[in-house]
């Protein structure tokens, strides 16, 4: 543990290159190109284009949802199936009448077709789709490996696979195969200072099955192979490029699947071995280090990511979403309370007010005061650092029902509160509310808890011991953006503590009483 500690403040040093990450996001939006059906006339792609239409019923979204895959080609005036997959699209015909359609709005992005979230009526005509096992379109053509998302490339391999850890390689058993790819499995692929730290894996083809490469150990089971390396030692990331990905990837197996990791660390697994046992009931293999030739009758490699630290229901495996990942992380690290306190007048009972404390950088300079603010509305409030081992921090998190902490890795651990709980993330100067809302608000609440962002004031800001008033850090915040994450890293996250107006402060909290009563 005190190896771990010290591990863990040493790496956290290393923060996110997030800037860089809100510019992926935004050139992501621009560069999509945005169409509707109705003028889907006229649009001329050569290649074929994978569509994902998402039916919805407005009667109930939640239940009627589904999703379809199918090959599409778009030429000159018309859509049309591709050849992969004609005999089972009768039903599709409808698309060739787009009158009927005109209220999907479609995006073409690239090779992928994909509905926008600007149309949820219910769309007539569509119930068709709502059968994919009718239709079966999930096995058309899929490139083994995908390196078209943004966030992480990953093969799927159906064929038995030969992996050889030690020399980075997995051979593909498919004679019809003449496929070769160069594949880093960690899902953090826009960044490039955490992908320096991944090695290469070769996926290949292997016609001929012979002598170097005999099975020494036979699985029936999948393999994943996947990476810890990249910026791992910030629980942040931790979360957001393997621990959420690994379970985007790996729940649906429901524990029969091997987990071979490259990059390993030892302290990782002990702070995780709750949750990797929850997903994988075989002994995980040190990829790198492992001499011995296994094969699996089927294998990914890579990690699917879909956002940070979170999940989008409508990509993921059986609609695995964020309230499936906390009940898990909660049933791992045996977590008692599923839902946060539900507050009636007469009760006596008080809610519990986690403060996260933060030592070196962003730290609270009014604690007391915070504390007897909170006490004065009713709460039991408890101070931490969440530095005392997950075990323990995750019991303390889960206890309680409110939890608010200055912008930074520390609120990585929401996903231990029960249901129904508030977060209430404290934004320091810096022009960093949308990474705040990104890395924590987003995923708090596709998590189903509360979410509250308190942006402080220059008033609240130890920066104004630092820097005169009429500094380009108050005045100019775009002078130092331009010169790059790093500078902001430097005066805005490190130098920077936080000294909270309890009076503007205290209406969050009693918002967050508020929550708790309904
Ligand atoms: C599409 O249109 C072009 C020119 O307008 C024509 O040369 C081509 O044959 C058409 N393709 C199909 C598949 O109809
Ligand atoms: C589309 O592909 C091009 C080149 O392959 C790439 O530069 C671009 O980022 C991609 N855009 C999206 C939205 O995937
Ligand atoms: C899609 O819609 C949902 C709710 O309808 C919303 O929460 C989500 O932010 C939307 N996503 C995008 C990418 O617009
Ligand atoms: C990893 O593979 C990529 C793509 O083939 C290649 O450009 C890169 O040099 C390789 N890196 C190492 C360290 O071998
Ligand atoms: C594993 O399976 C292969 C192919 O069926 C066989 O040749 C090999 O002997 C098996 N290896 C072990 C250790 O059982
Ligand atoms: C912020 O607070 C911490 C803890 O009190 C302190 O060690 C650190 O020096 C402070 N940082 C600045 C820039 O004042
Ligand atoms: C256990 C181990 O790491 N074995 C070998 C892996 O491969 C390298 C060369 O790439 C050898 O030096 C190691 O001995």
């Amino acid at each position: 543990m005190g190896y771990e500690r010290k591990l863990m403040r040493n790496v956290s040093r290393v923060e996110p290159q997030k800037l860089g990450l809100a510019f992926v996001v935004a050139c992501f939006v621009f560069s999509m190109a945005f169409v509707s059906v109705t003028k889907l006339v006229g649009l001329r792609l050569m290649n074929p284009i994978q569509a994902i239409i998402v039916a919805k019923d407005s009667g109930n979204p939640q239940l009627s949802e589904s999703k379809l895959k199918i090959d599409l080609k778009v030429q000159n005036n018309s859509l049309t199936q591709s050849e992969s997959s004609n005999q089972q699209l009768e039903d599709i015909k409808d698309f060739k009448q787009p009158e009927r359609k005109s209220n999907i709005d479609l995006k073409v992005q690239n090779n992928s077709l994909t509905q926008s979230n600007s149309s949820n009526q219910p769309l007539e005509g569509t119930k068709d789709f709502k059968q994919p096992d009718e239709i079966n379109l999930q096995e058309i053509s899929k490139p083994l490996c995908d390196f078209s998302d943004k966030r992480s490339d990953v093969c799927e391999i159906q064929d038995q696979v030969i992996v050889h850890g030690n020399s980075s390689s997995v051979y593909i058993m498919n004679p019809k195969l003449q496929e070769s790819y160069t594949i880093k499995p960690h899902a953090r692929k826009f960044d490039s200072t955490a992908m320096r730290r991944i090695t290469n894996i070769s996926v290949k083809a292997l016609s001929n099955y012979d002598d170097p490469f005999k099975c020494e150990v036979n699985h029936s089971i999948p393999a994943i192979i996947f990476s810890t390396g990249g910026f791992t030692g910030n629980m942040f990331h931790e979360f957001t490029d393997v621990i959420v990905p690994l379970f985007i990837t790996s729940r649906k197996y429901h524990g029969e699947v091997q987990f071979l990791i490259s990059e390993t660390r030892p302290w990782f697994f002990i702070k995780y071995k709750p949750y990797l046992k929850a997903l994988s009931h075989y002994e995980i293999i040190d990829f790198n280090k492992e001499e011995r030739v296994h094969c699996y009758p089927n294998a990914v490699i890579g990690l699917k990511s879909h956002k940070e630290m979170s999940i989008d229901p409508l990509r993921s495996p059986n609609g695995y979403s964020m309230v499936d990942f906390a009940q898990t992380m909660r049933k791992a690290y045996s977590l008692k309370r599923k839902s946060a306190i539900k507050l009636k007048n007469s009760q006596s009972k008080k809610p519990r007010l986690l403060i996260i404390a933060r030592k070196r950088t962003r730290s609270f300079k009014n604690i007391d005061e915070i504390v007897l603010m909170a006490k004065g509305l009713g709460y039991e409030v408890v101070v931490s650092e969440a530095d005392v081992g997950l075990e323990k921090f995750s019991r303390i998190v889960n206890t309680c029902d409110v939890i608010m902490g200055v912008h930074g890795a520390g609120l990585t651990n929401i996903v231990f509160l029960p249901m129904n709980a508030i977060v209430i993330q404290i934004v320091p100067l810096g022009g960093l509310e949308g990474i705040a809302k990104l890395d924590f608000g987003t995923p708090a609440l596709d998590m189903k808890l509360n979410y509250l962002q308190y942006s402080i004031t220059e008033e609240e800001s130890t920066l104004t011991e630092m820097y005169p008033r009429d500094h380009a850090v108050f005045k100019d915040l775009g002078s130092i953006q331009r010169q790059g994450w790093m500078a902001i890293r430097k005066i805005y996250l490190d130098q920077q503590n936080v000294s909270l107006d309890v009076n503007r402060f205290k209406g969050y909290l009693e918002q967050a009483l508020q929550f708790l009563h309904q």
